[in-house]
C-alpha cells in the first residue's frame, strides 16, 4: 500500500469514470491498475526509483495519468515533456533533468527519435500489459514528485520541483475554493507539461472523483457543441481561449448561438488564468453567456495563489484574495516592507503550496526567496480588498496565449541567424494572445530578412509559439548610457510603426 495522497484518493473513487474518451471511458480503478503495472515495469528489479527523473511524452489522456502515477508509485520524479518542443528544447530538458528513461507513446517517440537518442534515453512503453504482482515502494509525501520546466529571466527554462505533499496542498486548496465534487466534468485542451492543465484541470478532477474529457487541442466548434449538450459542469482556460470562443459564438447563426450561450450559462463555474483576462473580454463573455468568469492568479512555482470568490462578486481586472492555505503579501523595495494601502508591491507567497526549489540551481532558488517568501516578480495593488495585477518586474518575460516565454531565450536563438547581427525581443499588447512576440533586429551589412523567412528558419529551433509575430529591422537598437538595450524604447519603436 502506498502513501501517495492522490493514489489514496483514487482508491476511494473506484469504478467512477475518471477519463471520458472518444471510444471508451476509464475509471479511477483502471488508472490505478494501469499505473501499478507501469510502476512495476519501471522498477524492474529495483525496490524504488529513488528520485530517478522519468520523462513523460504521452498524449493527454488516460495513458498520461497512468504514466504520471506510475512514475510516482515507483518512487520517481515525473517530468512531463512538451509535445511542441523542438529537438533542441527537448534536449535541454532531458540533459538538465538527467533523464535516462522516457515513458513515450510510440508516435511521439518516433517523431522525436533524434533528441531522445542523443541523450541516450531508453523508451518505456506506457501501454497496459498483463499485470504481474510486485510490491511497490512506500513513497513518503515529502519526496520530490514532479518537475515542470518554466521559462524565466534566464536564457534556458528551469525545472520547478514539487513534492507529493506540495501537490496535494495545491489540489486541496482549489478543490475547496471552487467546490469540486465527484459530479463534475471538465474538458481538457490545455497542455499537460504546465500546471494549469496538469494540476487545476486533471489533478483536481481526479482528486475529487470527477472526470475530465481530453480534447487533444482547443478547437472552438466541438467545444461549443459539447458545452451546449451539457457534457461539462466546469470550464478552465487561458484568456486567449475566451477570445476565440467569443469570436466563434459571434459567427454562429442566432439559434445555435442561443443554444451555445445557454450551455455556457448552465456551467457551474468558468475560470480564467495564466495571463490577465481583459475586462472587455470578461464583459463580453458575461453579456453573451450570463457567466461571470472567475479570474485567478498562479504560477508554476507556487500553484494558485489568488482567486476571485466562488460566491460573491467577481471583479473584472482583479484576481481576488488568497486561496485557502496560501499566504500572500505585497512587498515594496522602496518602502522596505509592505507598501502603503493602494500602492504597488511585488506579490510574495508562502505556504505548503510553494515549490521546493529549481532543479540543481541552488543559487537561483535562494535568489527567488526572501525571508521564506517566494518572490513572484509580479507587481500588484490591493484595491477594495482585491488584488489587481499591474505587470511584471522583468521586461524579459512575455506571456503569449498563457505560455510564459523568455525574451532572452528567443534572442539567443535569433542571434544564430546568419542575417542578424543584434536583436531585442519584446512583448507587444495583443487582443488575442495577450502579448505578442516582436523582434527588433540589426541586420548584417547587405543582408535582408522577412518575417516569414525568419519564422520558417526558427521552426527547427523554437517552439512555434515562441516565434516572432512581428519583425522590424533597425539601424541601431536603443541603448542606455551603460550600453544596455532599453526594452521600453524597443516597444515604443513598434508602437510608432
Ligand atoms: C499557438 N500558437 C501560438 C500560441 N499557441 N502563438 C503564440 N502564442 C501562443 N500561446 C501558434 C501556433 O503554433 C500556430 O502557429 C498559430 O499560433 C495558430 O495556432 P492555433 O492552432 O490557432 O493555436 P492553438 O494550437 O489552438 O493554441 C492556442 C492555445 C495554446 C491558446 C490553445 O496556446 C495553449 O494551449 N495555451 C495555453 C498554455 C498554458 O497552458 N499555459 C499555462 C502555463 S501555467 P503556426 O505558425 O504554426 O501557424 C501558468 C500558471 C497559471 O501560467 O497561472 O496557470
Ligand atoms: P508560469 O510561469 O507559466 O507558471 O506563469 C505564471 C505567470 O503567469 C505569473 O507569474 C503571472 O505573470 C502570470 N499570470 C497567471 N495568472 C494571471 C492572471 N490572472 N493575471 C495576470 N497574470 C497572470
Amino acid at each position: 500500500m502506498t502513501d501517495l495522497p492522490i493514489v489514496a484518493r483514487a482508491l476511494t473513487h473506484g469504478d467512477a469514470v475518471a477519463v471520458r474518451g472518444p471510444t471508451r471511458d476509464h475509471t479511477h480503478a483502471d488508472l490505478l491498475a494501469r499505473s501499478a503495472v507501469l510502476a512495476a515495469r519501471l522498477c524492474g528489479s529495483r525496490p524504488d526509483l529513488d528520485g530517478e527523473r522519468v520523462g513523460i511524452l504521452v498524449h493527454p489522456d488516460a495513458g498520461f495519468v497512468a504514466a504520471l502515477w506510475g512514475v510516482w508509485r515507483a518512487g520517481g520524479i515525473a517530468v512531463p515533456l512538451s509535445l511542441h518542443a523542438t529537438a533542441d528544447e527537448l534536449g535541454h530538458v532531458l540533459a538538465d533533468a538527467g533523464i535516462t528513461r522516457v515513458v513515450a507513446d510510440a508516435d511521439l517517440a518516433a517523431s522525436r527519435a533524434e533528441p531522445l537518442a542523443a541523450c541516450g534515453a531508453a523508451l518505456v512503453d506506457p501501454r497496459p500489459a498483463a499485470a504481474h504482482p510486485t510490491a511497490l515502494p512506500a513513497v513518503a509525501r515529502d519526496r520530490p514528485a514532479l518537475m515542470l520546466y518554466t521559462s524565466g529571466t534566464t536564457a534556458r527554462p528551469k525545472g520547478v520541483v514539487t513534492t507529493h505533499r506540495c501537490i496535494a496542498a495545491q489540489i486541496e486548496s482549489l478543490v475547496a475554493a471552487w467546490r469540486w465534487t465527484a459530479a463534475d466534468r471538465i474538458p481538457l485542451f490545455l497542455p499537460l507539461h504546465h500546471i494549469h492543465g496538469l494540476i487545476n484541470v486533471v489533478s483536481c478532477a481526479l482528486w475529487a472523483g470527477a472526470s475530465f474529457t481530453p480534447l487533444n487541442r482547443f478547437d472552438p466548434a466541438p467545444v461549443i457543441e459539447a458545452v451546449a449538450a451539457d457534457r461539462f459542469t466546469l470550464f478552465m482556460a487561458v484568456p486567449t481561449i475566451y477570445v476565440r470562443l467569443l469570436e466563434a459564438l459571434d459567427a454562429l447563426d442566432p439559434e445555435a448561438r442561443l443554444r451555445a450561450a445557454e450551455g455556457f450559462g448552465r456551467l457551474r463555474l468558468v475560470v480564467s488564468g495564466s495571463a490577465a483576462l481583459p475586462a472587455g473580454v470578461f464583459a463580453r463573455f458575461a453579456a453573451a453567456t450570463g457567466q461571470w468568469i472567475l479570474e485567478r492568479y498562479g504560477m508554476t512555482e507556487i500553484g494558485m495563489a489568488l482567486s476571485n470568490p466562488y460566491d460573491g462578486q467577481r471583479r473584472p481586472g482583479h484576481v481576488g484574495l488568497p486561496l485557502p492555505g496560501v499566504e500572500v503579501r505585497l512587498w515594496s523595495e522602496a518602502h522596505g516592507g509592505s507598501p502603503p494601502p493602494g500602492e504597488p508591491g511585488e506579490i510574495q507567497v508562502r505556504g505548503a503550496t510553494v515549490f521546493s526549489g529549481y532543479w540543481s540551481q541552488p543559487e537561483a532558488t535562494a535568489a527567488s526567496f526572501v525571508d521564506g517568501w517566494f518572490r513572484t516578480g509580479d507587481v500588484a495593488v490591493i484595491e477594495e480588498g482585491s488584488y489587481r495585477i499591474l505587470g511584471r518586474s522583468s521586461v524579459d518575460i512575455i506571456k503569449s496565449g498563457g505560455y510564459k516565454l523568455s525574451a532572452l531565450e528567443i534572442e539567443a536563438a535569433l542571434l544564430d541567424h546568419p542575417a542578424i547581427a543584434e536583436c531585442a525581443v519584446v512583448g507587444l499588447p495583443d487582443d488575442t494572445w495577450g502579448e505578442m512576440v516582436a523582434a527588433a533586429v540589426v541586420l548584417r551589412p547587405g543582408a535582408t530578412l522577412t518575417l516569414d523567412a525568419l519564422r520558417g528558419w526558427g521552426r527547427d529551433r523554437l517552439s512555434p509559439y515562441k516565434l516572432p509575430r512581428r519583425l522590424m529591422a533597425v539601424a541601431t537598437l536603443p541603448r542606455n548610457a551603460m550600453g544596455k538595450v532599453t526594452k521600453p524604447a524597443v516597444r515604443a519603436l513598434f508602437a510608432a510603426a
